[in-house]
């Protein structure tokens, strides 16, 4: 069949609209009518060459739709279900889920290279095999996925907020409540109040935070922490730690998540010196590889008792943390429907792109045409 896809061809350049052709799902896979995608940072990531994948990519990781057609033992879902896709699978059996830690799933390791397991490569076009970013690629009408991606969702859910639990709601909201443990009575940093880092304000304050110190230079983004949580909003790190040790009798934040565009020494070295001893920083943003951000000195770390710790999909388990996230959505706990600023046909993916850059968005959602 065919699809129309936002395909990279080359970093820096941007994305093309292209129809392409897409294989029927073959064993595992399903076929995905995908209604909304998300725009998150880290497909920015890709066209600008942080982050390495195949050429050509059908990009976007955040994605909702509806399974037209199974595979050959497939289990998960059935044709009809709504499904909320994750951009890390869960094969379910490896060392990492077995021991609840889907976010780490082995498959993980393979989402850049742009093929399903096999390899199978289900999308063609003039440019001979396209890859699909995180094994999804949803900016397109439609994908073949694994199984192990989809997550099916109660029916009566709308697909476009539930799009958001994909990625950037439990990559923030687990940052603050799994691999932060935020605590009762905590006084938590968030640096950076985009797609992420605004469900981190969200899961600080569900999780009985005293105080929420949103930190980001761009008052539209402050604002909108303000009406999701945050007690309180600051345009700098330097302003956060002296914030939060006035607040704190001196002691200094108990956690600090770092969900900014994008990570760098300086916003680590200011995570750092803004929390006290026995503090967790937790570092969710994406940078090149070849950065070194954590350059820090590390008696301080000893002496203070401090904890430096990555997490990736918030430490959050797809499978059950997806519902679960919608529930509280359900129960207005979770806001997703206030986090989505602006949609966007397909052809205007690089104007979302743009707007994301200016700092216009909280999440742009593409709305998709069939
Ligand atoms: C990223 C993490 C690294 C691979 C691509 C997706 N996470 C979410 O945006
Ligand atoms: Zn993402």
């Amino acid at each position: 069949m065919k699809t129309v896809a936002a395909v990279l061809h080359e970093i820096g350049k941007p994305l093309e609209i292209e129809e392409l052709d897409l294989d029927g799902p073959a064993e595992g896979e399903v076929l995905i009518r995908y209604t909304h995608a998300g725009l998150c940072h880290s497909d920015l990531h890709v066209m600008q060459g942080d982050l390495e994948g195949w050429l050509p990519m059908v990009l976007g990781h955040e994605g909702a739709g509806v399974v037209e057609e199974i595979g050959p033992g497939v289990t998960r879902v059935a044709p009809g279900d709504h499904v909320v896709c994750s951009f890390i699978p869960s094969c379910g059996s490896c060392h990492w889920c077995a021991t609840g830690q889907q976010a780490i799933c082995d498959m993980g390791a393979a989402i850049m290279r742009g093929h399903l397991p096999g390899p199978r490569w289900p999308i063609t076009g003039p440019a001979g095999r396209y890859g699909a970013m995180c094994m999804l690629g949803t900016f397109s009408q439609y994908g073949v996925i694994s199984q192990n991606s989809a997550v099916r969702i109660e029916p009566d859910l709308p697909l476009d907020a539930a799009t958001l639990v994909g990625c950037g709601v439990p990559t923030g909201w687990g940052s603050a409540v799994n691999a932060a443990d935020v605590r009762p009575g905590d006084t938590v940093l968030v640096f950076g109040v985009g797609g992420i880092g605004v469900n981190a304000v969200q899961a600080a304050r569900f999780a009985g935070a005293k105080y929420v110190i949103a930190v980001d230079p761009l008052a539209n983004k402050r604002e909108a922490a303000e009406r999701l949580g945050a007690t309180h909003s600051v345009g700098t790190g330097a302003e956060a730690g002296q914030l939060a040790r006035e607040l704190t009798r001196g002691l200094g934040a108990d956690k600090a998540i770092l969900t900014v565009d994008k990570m760098t020494a300086e916003v680590v070295r200011e995570a750092f010196d803004a929390t006290g001893k026995a503090s967790t920083i937790v570092l969710t943003a994406m940078s090149g590889f070849a950065e070194q951000t954590l350059v820090l000195p590390g008696v301080v770390a000893t002496l203070y008792k401090k904890t430096i710790k990555g997490s990736l999909f918030g430490d959050c388990n797809p499978t059950t943390d997806i519902p679960r996230l919608l529930d509280l959505y359900r129960t207005g706990d979770l806001k997703l429907d206030e986090l989505i600023t602006t949609r966007y046909t397909l052809e205007d993916v690089n104007t979302g792109y743009d707007d994301l850059l200016a700092g216009k968005n909280v999440r742009g959602l593409i709305v998709h045409q069939h």
